[in-house]
């Protein structure tokens, strides 16, 4: 018997007693009470995860491995025959007894190297191969050749082929297969790299663990709507990783001495050097992190790496994302702005009240959303007539729109399959699917029905030539009747309920109830709360822990007792999609993969299977959505999509919010490493639910996490049906911490903007691991309780209860660098490596300013609308040698292609500071005043361009060594930037 509990435990999922048929009233078009979809639709084998299976076989002892032949070399690189060294092992999977090896010289910095079965046929390509135009190769540069080349990649036969890739610059090894077997067959790949004592690897994602990925850890890789448990598959899928090394350099000589970082001292000199390692590779993975070593494991597919030489994690970001997996879509400026979001906001009158709260409350609101209550029966594309009708929208959008606000609804990846016995039933978006035939369909031909939200459900089937257009102009038909602002695409694992095409033959049930209770329904009442509730609220919390108590009780179903575990033996030649031999430790219940999503048998028109191409569904659906918006808005105005599943390259098209985490202190604390993660991805546009999804939150967390999120790219507060609210006005001190934070993001937008520029022009990142900015820092390694904004803002945000310190570093200060406090504008007085104790009662986030950076800023407002029509300041954080430098990015915050752009540069030396501007925008607003932090000796005059600055508007404090140049608008009136300038002290 399976143990359903288990099944859901980790997400707010309660399953129903199996065999029930309950039934909910719930906004449907009839309002009938509702067939429940049962819970044991959703159930299926109970297998055994490899890595947890005594009986599992090791396929580097059962394997022969190949033996390398025809070797041929070309100015570019060589490529090789590899043959089968032996007796097929057939651990997995069927060997393949002949592959190709090509390894190409791509670029100076980039090096590919591929390894496929020699014959594949129509039948088979896409087991192996990974469709080009579903995911990009990248491309040798015309001057590759192997002599340009950082790396240099030697391989051998002894004892069965095994390769190495050599930094040339170094002699280090990078990756190195020696040692151990090559095994390739048709549903099992493995191969093995050694890595050095200590390494340090980043990326590898998704999931919700520490930023420096853990040396003995099992990574699973592959699309799954589970919630955010720790360390488990999530809902993206990025085969990536971020290989830093550290070294002393001997002072004799000059070579490199490999150094841990657990044995660094920061006020020591060391180098480092990073390279970046991506798998092509869209099936099921499970990589194995051993001491010095790396197991990379794949469900099929084939070998295709690519190694970027970096040699900084800035170099390696942007060689990633230049060459193969695109860079990210520009944001719109007011995507910057605040968002305020929950699942449970029932009515236009509702989103009214919150939007008049934000206002009576002065925090800043730019965008309001809302979860699939809009919705009619939760069909995409339809609003509830009662609750969310369009003329009521039409209205309420006018007057939000006319406050400089927007509104972003959920987009759900299933569309509900009308009940053919019900001829008022009808759903117009699918019926014009059927009739372009766009819906996955069973390997039989017939349609694959799946469970979601609405009930029954079909999918768009991405492979299909018509599908773009077809959501395209889905979108655009809905955009007529709701003007929103942008996509928040959801479920895109692709989620299903059940396993299998559990709703062939069960159309006359549509439109179903789920299977299992929706928060807040009888038996999934939410009493949970912050793991310091108990102290802050101590008689609320006993009461919430006697309910949840109670409730347990009268749910609890029982528990299992010995289980068999389902073990699958390959037959050679024969492919078990559903339960491939090897097994994954696939978070679901069981770990079978047609659990919780659409099974790997589902078939797209090309024939591919899902369990190819899994976790590209969403990947898809968020290319199809840009496209769309690019329609409904005329390609006049940047596509603004928040979606859960990626996959490298997704970020060409869409942010990401961190998914279902929970109210706790615990969720608060990862959502800074997997922010960091996504930069590394090519997706900077990252925000957790702010506040917390499951569970409720409270005042303690609420007001921590409102002002932490105030520094990530997506700023959103989202919470589940049911729990308590949560928005910043619900209690007093998170109002004035939000307001607090808030203050500084807006007045930083220019700087946060210009970083999306920045990020989307060269591929750079936003957030910023401390081991990022400092590379030559080994101390810094796994930092992730602190971070940068840009080169220069660094947070260190409290994220515990309780607390009134947090601790942090102050990276550089023994090799020059200073820190200003936000605040005080005061240099911080901190010693190399050690871990400074700073005060943070509640309410207070320690922000500081990096000596060395001019930053742009306008006046914190309400909307982004209102700061970019106030005047400007500079902040200039004068390094300890005397200078900073900065820039700004500006155009109309908008067009996808504008015709007018600015960019500007500062720099500041010797007792200066210059403004020079190139480009069109004009920008109307004058420079308010410059703020010059670090200045030592009093100045007697200040000048722009010579004028005089009158010394009433000048301060200055010998203490805190502030300079303060205010009164500069009537210098500056035809626009800050309108003349390049020199300011002097
Ligand atoms: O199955 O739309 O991650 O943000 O509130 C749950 C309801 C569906 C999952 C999303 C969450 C959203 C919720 N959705």
């Amino acid at each position: 018997m399976v143990k359903l509990t288990d099944l859901l435990a980790s997400t707010w999922l309660i399953p129903l007693a199996s065999g029930a048929s309950q039934s909910f009233l719930t906004s449907t078009t009839t309002s009938q009470p509702q067939f429940t979809i049962p819970a044991s639709a959703d159930v299926g084998a109970q297998l055994i995860a490899n890595i947890d299976d005594p009986q599992a076989v090791n396929a580097q002892s059962a394997c022969p491995g190949y033996k390398a032949s025809n070797v041929q070399h070309s100015p570019r690189g060589f490529s090789a025959s590899l043959q089968l060294a032996g007796k097929p092992c057939n651990v997995y999977g069927t060997d393949i007894d002949s592959l190709a090896l090509s390894v190409e010289y791509q670029d100076s910095n980039r090096l590919n190297i591929q390894i496929l079965p020699t014959y594949v046929d129509a039948s088979n390509a896409s087991w192996y191969l990974l469709s080009e135009t579903l995911v990009p190769r990248p491309k040798a540069s015309s001057n590759a050749s192997v002599s340009q080349s950082d790396f240099l990649v030697s391989w051998s036969n002894e004892p069965s082929f095994n390769f190495k890739v050599v930094r040339k610059a170094t002699g280090d090894v990078l990756f190195d297969t020696e040692g151990t077997v090559l095994v390739y067959e048709d549903q099992f790949i493995e191969f093995v790299t050694a890595l050095p004592d200590e390494y340090n690897l980043y990326g590898l994602g998704e999931h919700i663990t520490q930023l420096r990925l853990h040396r003995n850890s099992n990574l699973t890789i592959y699309a799954s709507d589970d919630g955010t448990p720790l360390d488990s598959n999530i809902y993206g899928q990025h085969p990536f990783y971020l290989d830093t090394r550290y070294y002393k350099v001997d002072a004799q000589n000059g070579t490199h001495i490999p150094v841990k970082s657990s044995e660094a001292d920061a006020s020591q000199e060391y180098v480092s050097s990073s390279h970046g390692v991506f798998l092509r590779n869209a099936h099921g993975l499970e990589i194995l992190l051993r001491p010095q070593k790396l197991i990379w494991r794949t469900l099929g597919g084939g070998i295709d790496l690519t190694f970027y030489s970096g040699p900084t994690q800035a170099d390696v970001t942007r060689q990633y994302l230049t060459s193969t997996v695109g860079l990210p879509a520009m944001q719109q400026y007011s995507t910057l702005g605040f968002h305020q979001c929950r699942w449970g906001y029932n009515n236009w009158s509702e989103l009214a009240d919150v939007v008049a709260n934000f206002e009576k409350f002065e925090i800043p609101l730019e965008y309001i959303w809302t979860d699939i209550d809009y919705m009619l029966g939760y069909r995409n594309f339809e609003n509830d007539p009662n609750r969310f009708s369009y003329s009521e929208g039409e209205e309420f959008l006018n007057d939000l729109h006319d406050s400089g606000r927007y509104y972003v609804p959920i987009v759900d990846s299933a569309l509900y399959i009308p009940n053919p016995e019900n001829a008022s039933d009808a759903y117009p978006t699918y019926d014009r699917g059927a009739a372009d035939d766009v819906f996955l369909k069973n390997p039989d031909g017939s349609l694959y029905i799946g469970a979601v939200w609405p009930g029954y459900t079909v999918f768009p089937d991405w492979h299909h030539p018509k599908a773009v257009d077809y959501w395209t102009n889905e979108l655009v038909i809905w955009s007529k009747k709701v003007a929103f602002d942008g996509v928040w695409y959801d479920m895109s694992e692709v989620s299903s309920f059940c396993v299998g095409s559990c709703g062939s033959g069960n159309l006359t049930l549509n439109p179903a109830h789920p299977p299992f209770l929706l928060p807040g329904e009888p038996g999934d009442i939410i009493y949970d709360y912050p793991e310091a509730f108990n102290i802050t609220n101590a008689t609320e919390a006993a009461s919430a822990s006697a309910g949840a108590a109670s409730q347990a009780a009268a749910t609890a179903t029982t528990t299992s007792t010995s289980v068999s575990y389902l073990r699958t033996t390959p037959t050679p030649g024969v492919r078990n999609v559903e339960h491939p031999p090897y097994v994954i430790n696939h978070d679901q219940e069981g770990h079978d993969l047609s659990v919780h999503a659409v099974s790997p048998n589902a078939t797209h028109v090309d024939g591919v299977e899902d369990y190819d191409v899994h976790s590209t569904f969403g990947h898809q659906g968020l290319n199809a959505t840009y496209q769309a918006l690019l329609e409904v808005w005329s390609h006049q105005r940047r596509p603004f999509i928040i979606g859960r599943s990626t996959f490298a390259g997704s970020g060409k098209w869409a942010g990401h919010w961190g998914g279902d985490n929970y109210s706790k202190w615990w969720s608060m604390y990862y959502s800074i490493s997997q922010a960091l993660s996504f930069q590394l991805f090519g997706i900077p546009m990252f925000g957790a639910d702010t506040c917390g999804f499951t569970g409720n939150s409270d005042e303690e967390l609420c007001n921590r996490w409102m002002q932490l999120s105030a520094f990530f790219p997506f700023y959103r507060n989202h919470n589940e049906l049911s729990t308590i609210p949560q928005e910043p006005y619900r209690w007093a001190s998170v109002i004035e911490a939000s307001k607090t934070a808030m203050r500084i993001r807006y007045a930083i937008l220019p700087y946060f903007y210009t970083l999306l520029d920045l990020a989307h022009t060269t591929g750079s990142t936003v957030m910023r691991a401390l081991a990022w900015e400092f590379p030559n820092d080994p101390t810094l390694a796994s930092v992730e309780t602190q971070f940068l904004l840009g080169p220069s803002i660094m947070v260190i945000p409290v994220l515990e209860p309780q607390a009134d310190t947090v601790k942090g570093v102050f990276p550089g200060v023994g090799h020059g660098e200073v820190w200003y406090d936000w605040y005080t504008q005061t240099a911080v007085d901190a010693k190399p490596g050690v871990n400074t104790t700073i005060p943070a009662p509640l309410g207070h986030i320690p922000v500081y300013v990096r000596g060395g950076s001019v930053l742009p800023m306008q006046e914190p407002a309400l909307t982004t609308r209102e700061t970019r029509q106030t005047p400007w300041a500079l902040l200039t954080a004068l390094g300890s040698n005397g200078t900073a430098s900065g820039q700004l990015y500006l155009d109309d915050g908008e067009s996808v292609y504008p015709n007018a752009t600015l960019h500007v540069n500062f720099t500041a030396s010797q007792s200066s500071l210059r403004s020079s501007a190139r480009g069109t925008w004009h920008e109307r607003n004058p420079l308010a005043n410059v703020t010059v932090l670090g200045v030592s000796k009093e100045p007697s005059a200040v000048t722009l361009n010579g004028q005089r600055v009158s010394p009433g508007s000048i301060g200055y404090n010998s203490t805190s060594q502030v300079l303060f140049v205010g009164g500069l608008q009537n210098l500056t009136a035809g626009g800050a930037w309108a003349k390049n300038w020199v300011l002097e002290w």
